[in-house]
This record gives structure tokens, C-alpha cells and sequence, in this order.
């Protein structure tokens, strides 16, 4: 990838009054440029910070007292010359300080330029810019810890290392093929031992992904059930204020309605939606139509029945819906009623089921509890390290093929030439995931997500 020539400036902080704004420039005459600028008339070293007066570089005006720090190509975010202005955040002197560098010849910097610089100048990998952006937009304990993970480089330091087994395997298959007298032949049964603990490996980190989605885009949680059972007094109990109509006809609530709430540092959008029967109106019929498709987005389901009356067949209904998916639980509502029915439910395998009322805060701290520990709560500290975002699981998915197809030959008497070429491909994929192969236009599309100045 060619390096820049050109100069880029932009501010590094958001719009807005504020105590602080930050301006950077990265380029070859970042320092030239503030030179131009600033008051202070002494040599100025890399990493310190120097107090004095921003000039206009055409009027020679005053536009702030400003601090300036240096930072010398290559020990810099980018790896150029850099430069940071610290002025007052009015959005008149930060401007001014734009239009200074950009009369004297900087660029305006586009969105994630300056991290862009730093992937070309080899001082982050592809994955811990990416995680850069996941980091910034981190709203969340979690979600932090996650990105921060990524911007170490764990994910690229594991799959580096599967990478560098594969090759070591595919130089001595080729080494085999091209001087078949002085290397001898793969034994294909050590090759089977290496590429099947990586499969476990890399089916282990896939399996991991519904979790890091749940982190990054939070829990999507729907409370489905026949009308009049009490989803929206467990919704409005879970979001603890009465955000949804509750009364005691049937069909009270036509629509869905999603809030968020966050518990142990995760997002849980809730859905209260409209009561499941067999109805001829039509906007029930469309109510049903919108379950359908938030059951299949659905993290979790949590299917209320009313534990005071025996079930009907508007019950079963609901059954129908989510008999076949391995993420629904169920509650029976309205414990505190005296007329309790034992529920059992044939052909039912629900992931939890807990007798509750809406009435009762302790048994909805349970039932908060239990979608937490069904959801998230179950995985390990040290999982969070291989969590991708969507491009790197996207080619975890495929390296994930790969690997498994090159195993299945491995077992048969498959060509060493032809193993050789599904080796490589399994490398390409792993450089893929890591960034260390990326067309131009994948690269500007990752960039893009970041703000500018960042
Ligand atoms: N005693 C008791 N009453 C409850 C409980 N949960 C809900 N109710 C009552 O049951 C009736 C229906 O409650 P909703 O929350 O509106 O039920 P829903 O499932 O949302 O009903 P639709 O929106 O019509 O599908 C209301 O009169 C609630 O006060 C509970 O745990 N105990
Ligand atoms: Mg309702």
C-alpha cells in the first residue's frame, strides 16, 4: 500500500463548547506547519508539551493560547510527524486553527484517515483498527472490554498462529512435491491431528459469536403469549415504569413495543408485543405477522402463560410458533393468584420456565436474572478475547469451511497437489480475518465507520 505525501488536519474532538479541543495534523510537514503558527520560538522536541500564542498565519492575528505537542515519525498513532494543538473548543477558535493549516497547505483529513495512516504504517493491525472504532463507539463495561481485547490483538495473534501452523504444513507438502528426494511426504495422520485441533479451535471461536453479538448489539428479548396473560405488566414490571397500556380486555396491546433496559453491563431491548389467538381481525392478523419475524431476530423468547386459568387452545397456538427453536423459555404469570394450575406443557423443552407475577419484584429480579444467565452470563472472561465484529466473522465463517473441507480430504486419498492448493486457500483466509491481505475498497469501507480526526 503506498504511503502518503500530503499533510491531513482535523479536529480530534467533537463540535460543541467545551473546556478543550484537540487539532490534529499527520504528514511529512505537520512540523513546518505549526512552526508557521506558533509563538514559541525555541526548537521543538518530540513529546513535550510547549505553551504559547496561535497566529493566524496570513494576518499574523492572534487566535489562542494554545498547548502543542510533537510527535516524531515513527513513535506516533499514525507513524509520521504529528501534531497536536490543544486550544479552547469554541467553534470559532478551532476553525480558525483549521483554516490556518489549510492555507498553508494541509488537507482536510477524511473519516478515519488518521487511523488508516496507522494501519499503512504498520502501527495497528487491520483487526485493532477496526476494534479502534468499536472502542470509541463502546458504550458499555463490556463492550469496552471487548474492543479493548481487539485493539491488543488477540483475535489477530491466535489466528496468526494457526496461520503460521497451516504453513508450516504447506511448505513441507510443497517442499515433498517439488524435491520429493531430499523432503519426504506429509504423514498425513500427524497433518489430520494439527488441522483437526484447529477446527476444534476455530469452531470453538465461532460458537463464541452469538455471545459477542449480544454484547455489541445487546439481548433482543420478546415476550410473546395469547392475549391477556400479562406480558405487558411483565414488561412494564422488567422496565419498571409503565411504559406499556395494561388492562384487563383481551387485544389491549395491537402493536409491539421495545424499550431498553441494561443489566451487568448489558443492553436488553425488551419487546412487549400483541396477545397470539386465532382472530379474524385484521389488525391482529398484522400484530401476529410482526411476531413472526422479531421471533426469528430474537435472542431469546419468553413465552407468558396465566397460571390462574387452565390452557386453551390459543395457548397452543403460541406453542406452534416456538416449538421447533431452542431459545424460548416460559413463565407462568400471575402466581400470587390463589386458583394456580400446574402447568405442564407436552412437547414443551423450554431453556428455563419459572412460576412469577407481575406483582411481585422479586420474582421479576429472577426472571431478569435467569434471561441474563441464559443469554450471557455463561460464558468465561477469556472468551471475550476472540469476538469479531461482522467482516471478521463473516471470514471466520468461511476459514471455518475451508478447514473443515481440507480435513475431510486429508481422510481420503486426495492429491497432494490438490491439498496444497486447499492449504493455501486456508491461509489466504486466516490473512483475510487478520487484515494482512484487504483489497483497497474493503479498506475504505472499514475506515469510513470511523469519525473524522480519529
Ligand atoms: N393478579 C395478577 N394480575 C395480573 C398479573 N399480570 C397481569 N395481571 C392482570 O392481567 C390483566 C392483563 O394484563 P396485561 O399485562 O395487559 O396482559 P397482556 O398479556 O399484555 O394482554 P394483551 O395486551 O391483551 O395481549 C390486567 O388486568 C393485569 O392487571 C399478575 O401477575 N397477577
Ligand atoms: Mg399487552
Amino acid at each position: 500500500m503506498i504511503p502518503n505525501d500530503d499533510t491531513i488536519v482535523a479536529r480530534a474532538t467533537p463540535n460543541g463548547v467545551a473546556a478543550i479541543g484537540i487539532i490534529r495534523l499527520s504528514g511529512v510537514l505537520s512540523l513546518q506547519y505549526i512552526r508557521s503558527c506558533f509563538t514559541f520560538s525555541k526548537a521543538i522536541s518530540p513529546n513535550k508539551v510547549y505553551i504559547g500564542y496561535f497566529n493566524d498565519p496570513e494576518t499574523g492575528e492572534t487566535i489562542d493560547h494554545v498547548c502543542v505537542t510533537y510527535f516524531q515519525n515513527p513513535k506516533s498513532y499514525t507513524g509520521e510527524d504529528s501534531v497536536e494543538v490543544h486550544c479552547h473548543s469554541s467553534s470559532y477558535v478551532i476553525k480558525a486553527i483549521l483554516n490556518s493549516f489549510v492555507f498553508l497547505g494541509a488537507r482536510l483529513a477524511t473519516s478515519g484517515e488518521f487511523s488508516k495512516r496507522a494501519y499503512i504504517n504498520g502501527k495497528l493491525s487491520l483487526t485493532q483498527s477496526e476494534s479502534v472504532i468499536d472502542l470509541i463507539h463502546s458504550e458499555t463495561k463490556l463492550q469496552h472490554q471487548v474492543s479493548l481485547n481487539r485493539v491488543q490483538g488477540k483475535l489477530y495473534t491466535h489466528i496468526q498462529s494457526i496461520r503460521s501452523q497451516l504453513m508450516s504444513l504447506l511448505e513441507q507438502l510443497e517442499g515433498s512435491i517439488d524435491f520429493p528426494d531430499e523432503v519426504p511426504p506429509i504423514n498425513r495422520k500427524d497433518a489430520y491431528h494439527i488441522i483437526h485441533s484447529i477446527s476444534n479451535e476455530l469452531n470453538h471461536i465461532l460458537s463464541l459469536q452469538d455471545l459477542g453479538k449480544s454484547i455489541s448489539d445487546g439481548v433482543h428479548c420478546l415476550l410473546i403469549g395469547k392475549p391477556n396473560v400479562g406480558k405487558s405488566s411483565i414488561f412494564n414490571a422488567l422496565l419498571g415504569e409503565n411504559r406499556s397500556i395494561v388492562t384487563e380486555t383481551p387485544g389491549t396491546t395491537r402493536d409491539y413495543i421495545t424499550e431498553r433496559i441494561d443489566y451487568n453491563n448489558v443492553h436488553f431491548h425488551m419487546y412487549d408485543t400483541a396477545g397470539l389467538r386465532d382472530s379474524d381481525d385484521v389488525i391482529e392478523f398484522l400484530g401476529m405477522q410482526k411476531i413472526q419475524s422479531l421471533i426469528k431476530q430474537a435472542t431469546i423468547i419468553v413465552w407468558v402463560c396465566d397460571q390462574s386459568t387452565p390452557l386453551t387452545s390459543d395457548d397452543f397456538i403460541v406453542l406452534d410458533h416456538i416449538k421447533h427453536l431452542p431459545n424460548y423459555a416460559i413463565v407462568f404469570n400471575k402466581s400470587d393468584l390463589s386458583s394456580n394450575h400446574v402447568m405442564t406443557i407436552p412437547n414443551a423443552a423450554p431453556i428455563f420456565q419459572l412460576s412469577c407475577s407481575a406483582l411481585d419484584s422479586h420474582s421479576i429480579s429472577c426472571l431478569k436474572h435467569l434471561i441474563y444467565e441464559h443469554t450471557v452470563s455463561s460464558f468465561q472472561d477469556h472468551d471475550l478475547e476472540f469476538l469479531c465484529n461482522i467482516r471478521q466473522h463473516a471470514c471466520l465463517k468461511t476459514l471455518v469451511c475451508l478447514i473443515s473441507s481440507l480435513l475431510d480430504r486429508l481422510n481420503v486419498t486426495y492429491h497432494d497437489d490438490m491439498l496444497a492448493i486447499d492449504l493455501r486457500n486456508c491461509i489466504n483466509s486466516c490473512s483475510e480475518l487478520t487484515g494482512d491481505t484487504i483489497t483497497e475498497e474493503v479498506l475504505d469501507g472499514i475506515f469510513s465507520r470511523f469519525c473524522v480526526g480519529k
